[in-house]
């Protein structure tokens, strides 16, 4: 986790999802072109929404992003990010989700990997993101 003194920077709250498969592979998701971080591989999540919880946003994002559905009975908090980028703080919870209906398609035209968390290494991530491996590897 990277905590650098703010600036006057908002705080922006993100939600994120490690989706387990029977295997014990975890989701990841490349972002598309034309946004920012194009092309480096993420968790699924997004922004909170005024009037959602945390879990609420995921289970949307989820069906949103992937065509799935899950509950937020179905997701537990493993750690969370903190983060400077240029213009923002980013602090992002990171949930793991195990059951869940349905399979992953990329609704948003993104790629989808299902990884070990020992190869996400070879894969780019956004800073925020790739702090979470370790965690995934120990609990995995
Ligand atoms: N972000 C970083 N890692 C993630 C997610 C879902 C999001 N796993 C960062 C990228 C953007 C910001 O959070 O700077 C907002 O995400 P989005 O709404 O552009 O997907
Ligand atoms: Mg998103």
């Amino acid at each position: 986790m990277k905590a650098e003194p703010s600036k006057g920077k908002r705080l922006l709250l993100v939600v994120a999802c490690a989706l387990v498969d029977a295997d014990g592979r975890v989701l990841i998701a490349q972002r598309p072109e034309g946004k920012q971080l194009a092309g480096m591989w993420e968790f699924p999540g997004g922004k909170v929404e005024p009037g959602e919880t945390p879990e609420e946003c995921l289970v949307r994002e989820l069906h949103e992003e992937l065509g799935i559905e899950t509950k937020t009975a179905c997701l537990a908090p493993l750690t969370f990010a903190s983060h400077s980028y240029d213009d923002f703080h980013l602090l992002m919870p990171l949930y793991v989700c195990r059951r869940f209906w349905g399979t992953p398609e990329p609704k948003e035209a993104q790629a989808l990997k299902w990884v070990r968390p020992r190869q996400m290494r070879d894969y780019p991530m956004p800073p925020a993101d790739a702090p979470l491996i370790p965690f995934l590897i120990d609990l995995l």
